[in-house]
């Protein structure tokens, strides 16, 4: 496996991440007959679902479409136990793949790639760990994930704290003793609301300090029986196709009724459905206008509003925990499971933080504008630099050694997020502006991605050169659809990760296509189909 600076090894293609992507693009490429090496941070498979360890992280995908398709052996033999999958099964799951198909060992675990550099004589990559290990590889794909380099909010005093801080997906693997513990929790985004309800009752007191509410919904989560499962089983064949075909890679798709046409009555009636369903149907399976109609969200986002009212004794705290100054789905809508009647608890407190902004971080605890909050724990569910932070935490210099960090802190810009113009034969996954970055139930986007990836490597290698990039102009013709829609939508009045308002000096720009699933498969399919039109291959 070792290699030196003098003569570094040289492979096909370099698969960066052994997380959903990384191991499936490993998969294909060893299909074609490649010679692949596969870097990976973490000391084993699993990407977010190695990292993401805190207490009730669990998916918001239906297990039976958080899978791989590619095998009727694995679909047949894997036995899902939950409706919505716990972090420990889509982990084991993930390493149950890894283990079948014989995938580690082409992986070097606990090696971080630190740098990328494209050699235009070559035409290869030389790819860095920090391991000091040195390859050259003819393609690089950087299946890195979306969600993976945490944010530490810029609040002063961390280092004055005497107890723990822990940034939720760095949690310790053996877990951390809450039990009698006064705990604070910043951040109330899908993770902080999965750890809070899950460490109520544990803790001695809970201080949850929260800067914007969340629109959350119910999550129905039934144990999975043999009937259930066989049931599922059956549909694996249509299902496989049908979430490629839908707004958002998900089991239900967008309705089709024109929302102003129907009563408020009828509506109402469609809106209990949804809900009911106890997942994200009631976002991503509802009417299409609540993306882009202010009256029609209105409409939805007070139904939700009214049930969340509803869950909490206090007036005053549901006044806080209401979100008013924001519409429905214009962030990332988060499941729950007694999320909002934790705060009707005698341990647990809520400090509205636009009220009593924090101040800083002391020995003891957190003090904010109004009082000081004893802890021995700090939680930071604070959240990622989505979409560029993993890419851009690489040193990558494409051609005449641009760095892709300079150009993307200038314009996050991508073709189709499969490639970006001046990177010759880097491929991603998960990235910006693509459906995969955000608004995707991600096996299937990254699927999806995986597979174009391998056929567009498997048509570029029989050229003589094997280089592909897409144009200059394929490129400006893609950014500018991307913002076309995106502005047409509400979501980018609202600050979140998907706006990149989450991140100090992030160019404010959608960092997902929401112009759905099926569309961007289509949109990729025809690329192909037209010998990869827009896309240099020498
Ligand atoms: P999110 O959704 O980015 O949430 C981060 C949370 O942390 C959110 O409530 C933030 O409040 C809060 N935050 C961040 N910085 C601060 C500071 N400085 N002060 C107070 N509060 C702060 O991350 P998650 O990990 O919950 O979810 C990421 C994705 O993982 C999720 O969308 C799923 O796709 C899975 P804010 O909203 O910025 O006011």
């Amino acid at each position: 496996m070792s290699s030196n600076d003098n003569h570094p090894r040289q492979l096909d293609a370099v698969i960066i991440g052994a997380g959903f992507s990384g191991l499936y693009q490993l998969y294909r490429l060893r299909e074609l007959g490649l010679r692949v090496r596969g870097f990976e941070e973490g000391a084993s498979v699993g990407g977010t679902w190695y990292w993401n360890r805190y207490p009730g992280a669990r998916t918001d995908s239906p297990s039976h479409i958080y899978q791989y398709w590619f095998s009727d052996e694995l679909l047949e033999e894997w036995d899902w136990q939950e409706r919505f999958s716990p972090q420990s099964e889509t982990e084991r799951y993930l390493n149950y793949v890894a283990d079948k198909f014989d995938l580690r060992r082409d992986f070097s675990f606990g090696s971080r790639v630190t740098a990328a550099h494209w050699l235009e004589d070559s035409g290869r990559w030389q790819v860095e760990t920090d391991r000091g290990e040195t390859v050259l590889a003819k393609f690089v794909i950087a299946c890195c994930g979306g969600l993976t380099v945490p944010i530490r909010p810029p609040i002063e005093g961390y280092d004055d704290f005497t107890g723990e801080i822990i940034h939720t997906s760095r949690w310790p693997a053996d877990g951390v003793d809450l039990a009698g513990k006064r705990v604070g929790v910043i951040g109330t985004g899908a993770t902080g609301i999965q750890v809070i309800q899950t460490i109520a009752d544990q803790v001695a007191e809970l201080t949850v300090f929260q800067r914007t509410p969340n629109y959350a919904i119910p999550m129905h989560n039934p144990r999975l029986t043999d009937a259930a499962r066989a049931d599922l089983r059956q549909r694996y064949p249509e299902l496989k196709n049908y979430v490629q075909k839908t707004f958002a890679g998900f089991d239900a798709d967008q309705l089709q009724y024109d929302f102003a046409e129907l009563t408020p009555a009828h509506r109402r009636e469609i809106l209990e459905q949804l809900w009911a369903d106890g997942s994200l149907k009631y976002w991503i399976g509802s009417f299409k206008e609540l993306f882009s109609d202010e009256r029609a969200n209105e409409e939805i986002s007070e139904f939700v509003r009214e049930r969340i009212r509803n869950r909490i004794d206090d007036p005053e705290v549901a006044d806080k925990l209401v979100p008013t100054d924001y519409y429905f789905g214009t962030r990332r809508v988060p499941l729950e499971n007694g999320y909002f009647e934790v705060y009707n608890r005698e341990n647990v407190r809520l400090v509205d933080l636009r009220q009593t902004p924090i101040e800083r971080v002391t020995a003891e605890g957190i003090r904010t504008s109004e009082t000081e909050y004893p802890l021995d724990v700090l939680i930071l569910a604070t959240g990622f630099d989505t979409g560029t932070g993993a890419l851009t935490r690489i040193d990558i210099r494409g051609r005449e050694g641009h760095s892709l960090k300079e150009l993307w802190k200038r314009d996050i810009r991508t073709t189709l997020g499969l490639q970006v113009h001046g990177y010759p034969n880097l491929f991603m996954t998960m990235s910006p502006l693509s459906p995969s970055a955000a608004f995707c139930n991600v096996p299937t986007c990254v699927q999806q991605q995986v597979d174009w990836i391998t056929r567009c490597i498997k048509h570029v290698r029989n050229h003589p050169l094997s280089v592909i990039e897409p144009t200059v102009e394929k490129e400006d013709e893609w950014v500018a659809h991307h913002d076309e829609v995106a502005n047409g939508t509400l979501l980018m009045d609202t600050d979140s990760w998907y706006t990149g308002a989450n991140v100090e000096g992030k160019q404010r720009r959608l960092i997902a296509y929401i112009g759905g699933v099926a569309a961007y498969g289509q949109m990729c399919q025809q690329i192909e189909e037209n010998g990869y039109q827009g896309f240099s291959v020498r």
